[in-house]
C-alpha cells in the first residue's frame, strides 16, 4: 500500500509531513511525500514559514506519480494561491481518492494558509476531494455557518458538500456540556454520528493524524464509515499516547496499528497484484487469514468478511478485514495451529493436479484428505468439515505441511490450502507455485 501526503514540513514532527509519515508507518503503508512549505516552529512557538515554489511542488508530484502506484492522497497544508493552483493542475485528472485536510492555523497560532489563498482553495481543491476533514472551526470558516448545535453542524456539512466535496467529516463538535465530542460524517446523503470522550489536554498533531489515518484506511479499501471509525479510534489512542518531548504541547505519538491487520492487508494487496492470479481463484472464491498467536476461537483469526473475488481477468477485494471475518479458512488455521502453533496464516486456491505437482517439485510438503471419508456426524454439523479435514491430513505428520488439498466430493469443490507462519510466508509459497 502506497500513500502520498502533500503537506508542509513541521520540524517538531508532531504534525505536517513528518507526522503523516509516522501515521502511515503505523498502518503498514509506505508514505511518499511532497513538501509544499517549510515551517519553523517548536512545541510552544511558531517562528515562520516559506512556501516551496509552485514549479517544485508540481515537479515533486509528477516525480512520485510517474513512478509509484498510489492508493490514496492526503492534502494538508497549502500555504498560498500559487501552491493551490499547482496542486490542482497536477491532480485534476487523476482518479486516486483525495483526502483534503483544510489547515489554516497551527496550534500555536502560526498562519498556515494566507487569506488570499482561501477562495482558490475552496474553488479548486474542494471539488477534487473524496472527503474533506475540517474541525468545527475550519468548517465554520469554509461554510460561513456558525456551529453551535448538531443541526448547524449538519447544515455546514451539506454546504461544504455542495461546494464539491464528495463526502464530509466535521470533527470535534462539543455542544453537550462536558465530556463528549461529536464527529459528524456526511457520506453522499447519509449522516452518521461518532462520539467519544473529550481529551483532557491539547496536543500537537491530532488533526494531521486523523486525516493521515483516514487516508491509510481508504487506501486499504475500507468502507468510508469503517475508515472514519478506525481513524478516529487510532487518533484518540495516539493522543492518549502523546508525549511531552519539548517544553510546550505534548507531541502526538501514533500507537502501532494492529500488526496482524497490517501484515495481512499488505499481503492481500500483493496477492491481488500477482499477474494472472485470477486463474487460481476457485468458484467459492478466496480468503486469506492470519491469527494471533495461540488462537483458540474464530475471533482470534483475522480474515476478509467477504472474499478475494475473480472479476474477469482481475481479482477484487470484497469486504473488510475483521477478526472472525472468515469461517472456513479460519477453521483450517485453528486446527493447524492446534498441532503446529507456528502455522498461523492460510489462503485457499483452486485445485489443479498440476499445481500439486509443481509444489512437490519445488520442495514443498503436501498433504491431503479424502472428503468421502468424512463421517456423517461431522458432515451434519455446520462448519466442522474443515477442522475434521485438516486434522485428518496432519494426524500422522511430524512437521507442518505447506499445502493441504482435497479433491472434492459430491457437490463440493476441490480445494488447495496453502499454510505459512505469516501472510508473507504464504505469499512466498504462492509465488513459487505461480511463477
Ligand atoms: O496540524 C496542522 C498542521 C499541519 N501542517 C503543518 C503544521 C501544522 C500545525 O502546526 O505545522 C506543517
Amino acid at each position: 500500500m502506497h500513500v502520498l501526503s502533500i503537506a508542509g514540513s513541521d520540524p517538531s514532527s508532531g504534525a505536517g509531513i513528518q507526522g503523516d509519515m509516522k501515521t502511515f508507518n503505523a498502518f503498514g503503508a509506505h508514505g511518499l511525500s511532497v513538501v509544499t512549505a517549510i515551517t519553523s516552529q517548536n512545541t510552544s512557538r511558531f517562528f515562520g514559514v516559506e512556501p516551496v515554489s509552485p514549479l517544485l511542488v508540481k515537479s515533486q508530484i509528477r516525480s512520485i506519480l510517474e513512478d509509484f502506484q498510489i492508493d490514496a492522497i492526503k492534502i494538508g497544508m497549502v500555504y498560498d494561491k500559487q501552491t493551490v493552483r499547482a496542486i490542482r493542475s497536477e491532480l485534476e485528472k487523476i482518479k486516486i481518492p483525495i483526502i483534503l485536510d483544510p489547515i489554516f492555523k497551527s496550534t500555536t497560532g502560526g498562519i498556515l494558509q494566507t487569506e488570499s489563498a482561501f477562495s482558490d482553495f475552496k474553488k479548486l481543491l474542494i471539488p477534487l476531494c473524496h472527503i474533506i476533514t475540517p474541525n468545527t472551526t475550519e468548517a465554520e470558516k469554509i461554510s460561513g455557518i456558525k456551529i453551535r448545535s448538531l443541526k448547524n453542524m449538519k447544515s455546514a456539512a451539506m454546504k461544504i458538500q455542495k461546494m464539491g466535496a464528495k463526502n464530509v467529516i466535521i470533527k470535534g463538535g462539543h455542544f453537550l456540556k462536558g465530556i463528549k465530542v461529536t464527529d459528524l460524517l456526511l457520506e453522499d446523503k447519509k449522516f452518521s454520528i461518532f462520539s467519544h470522550t473529550r481529551m483532557k489536554f491539547e496536543s500537537h498533531g491530532g488533526g494531521c493524524t486523523f486525516s493521515a489515518a483516514l487516508c491509510a484506511n481508504i487506501a486499504r479499501g475500507k468502507k468510508l464509515s469503517d475508515a472514519v471509525d478506525s481513524a478516529r479510534l487510532f487518533t484518540v489512542e495516539s493522543i492518549r499516547n502523546a508525549t511531552k518531548i519539548g517544553r510546550g504541547l505534548p507531541i502526538i505519538t501514533p500507537t502501532k496499528g494492529d500488526v496482524i491487520e497490517n501484515q495481512l492487508s499488505n499481503a492481500i494487496s500483493e496477492f491481488c497484484s500477482i499477474e494472472s492470479i485470477y486463474e487460481y481463484i476457485p468458484e467459492c472464491q478466496t480468503n486469506f487469514v492470519y491469527s494471533t498467536s495461540n488462537p483458540t476461537t474464530l475471533k482470534d483469526v483475522m480474515g476478509l468478511e467477504g472474499r478475494i473475488v475473480r472479476t474477469g481477468k482481475f481479482v477484487t477485494i470484497a469486504g473488510n478485514l475483521k477478526y472472525g471475518g472468515s469461517k472456513h479458512i479460519a477453521s483450517a488455521v485453528l486446527e493447524m495451529a492446534r498441532k503446529f502453533p507456528s502455522m498461523r496464516s492460510s489462503l485457499n486456491i483452486k485445485y489443479d493436479e498440476k499445481i500439486i505437482k509443481k509444489a512437490v517439485f519445488k520442495g514443498m510438503k503436501v498433504s491431503s484428505y479424502d472428503r468421502s471419508k468424512e463421517p456423517l456426524t461431522i458432515r451434519e454439523r455446520e462448519g466442522r468439515t474443515m477442522s475434521w479435514g485438516i486434522k485428518a491430513a496432519i494426524t500422522n505428520l511430524k512437521t507442518p505441511p505447506d499445502i493441504v488439498f482435497h479433491k472434492g466430493g459430491f457437490g463440493k469443490e476441490a480445494m488447495i490450502l496453502i499454510f505459512g507462519k505469516n501472510p508473507i510466508d504464504v505469499l512466498g509459497k504462492i509465488l513459487k507455485i505461480v511463477r
